[in-house]
């Protein structure tokens, strides 16, 4: 609890076993919920997880990133998070800095904040590599522009909402692969939500980074994609659902690729 707002972690998980302890035991204190999305991995990432005492829910299907990160922030809203973190249970960033980030929402300044490999310069350092940096920059320089913008990064996995942010962007509109991250920021700036950001360090090791360079090549495509549907939306030239007030939100319906969930026991 942060000024009298319940925060929830959120942790869209797959195949994290091998580091799902470790991540969860620098958690903060702050934290009142404790929610991980299982995406059908095949390793004991959900029976550890329930061991751990987190709320647990699995996929009975593998959906994708995206996907599993609407099922992580429709359980968030459910039970009641006034502020939620999600946080890759790779441990590749920080937990203890979720207090941080989210007492920046707290305090009513930012709607959202993301943690940042880039600012504090220590990316290279943390062994990302060279080519997944340099896309980084470049479509960084490159949306900053398009959106107006003067973010350090928009690929980090690790970020902080507020409920109102949840509750309004048409997040069922989004990708259900690693495009929803860099829809989820563009929709953010454009339905006018404050961005804030923090430094975090980053831990490249073989467990922390699954994505191969043809999925990375496709992600960078698909954020090119999602940065020309801005512009266009907002200077009139084509409409997108991904941009539409209107557009489906989460606790409205169940995505309709995807069956609902099967709870298997939550861990109260
Ligand atoms: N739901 C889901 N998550 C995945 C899948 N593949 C990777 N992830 C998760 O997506 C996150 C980012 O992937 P990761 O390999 O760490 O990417 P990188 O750190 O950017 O190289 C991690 O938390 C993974 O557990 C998948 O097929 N489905
Ligand atoms: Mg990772």
């Amino acid at each position: 609890m942060i000024n009298g707002r319940r925060v929830a972690v959120v942790l869209p998980a797959y195949n994290a076993a091998g580091t799902l302890a470790q991540t969860i035991g620098q958690l903060p204190d702050c934290v009142d919920l404790r929610i991980l999305v299982d995406d059908f991995s095949a390793d004991q990432t959900a029976a550890l997880a329930r061991e751990l005492g987190l709320q647990t829910y699995v996929h009975d299907s593998n959906y994708g990133y995206g996907r599993n990160q609407m099922t992580c922030y429709r359980e968030a809203l459910d039970a009641g998070a006034d502020i939620v973190v999600m946080l890759h249970p790779d441990y590749q960033y920080d937990p203890r800095l979720v207090t941080a980030m989210a007492s920046m929402v707290a305090s009513d300044v930012y709607d959202v904040v993301i943690a940042s490999r880039i600012l504090g310069g220590t990316a290279l350092a943390g062994g990302m590599p060279r080519y997944k940096y340099v896309a980084n920059r470049a479509l960084t320089a490159f949306q900053n522009l398009v959106l107006g913008a003067k973010l350090s990064e928009y690929h980090t996995g690790y970020r902080a909402f507020s409920r109102p942010v949840l509750e309004t962007l048409p997040l069922l509109e989004n990708s259900r692969d690693f495009v929803f991250d860099n829809q989820m920021l563009a929709q953010c700036h454009y339905f006018g939500f404050r961005i804030g950001e923090i430094s975090c360090p980053t831990r490249y090791f073989p467990e922390a980074s699954s994505i191969s360079f043809r999925r990375s090549v496709r992600y960078g495509f698909g954020v090119v994609r999602t940065t020309c549907q801005y512009y266009c939306q907002k200077h009139g030239l084509g409409r997108f659902p991904i941009f539409d007030r209107a557009g489906r939100k989460l606790r409205e319906a169940e995505p309709p690729v995807a069956a609902a969930p099967q709870h298997t026991g939550a861990v109260a």
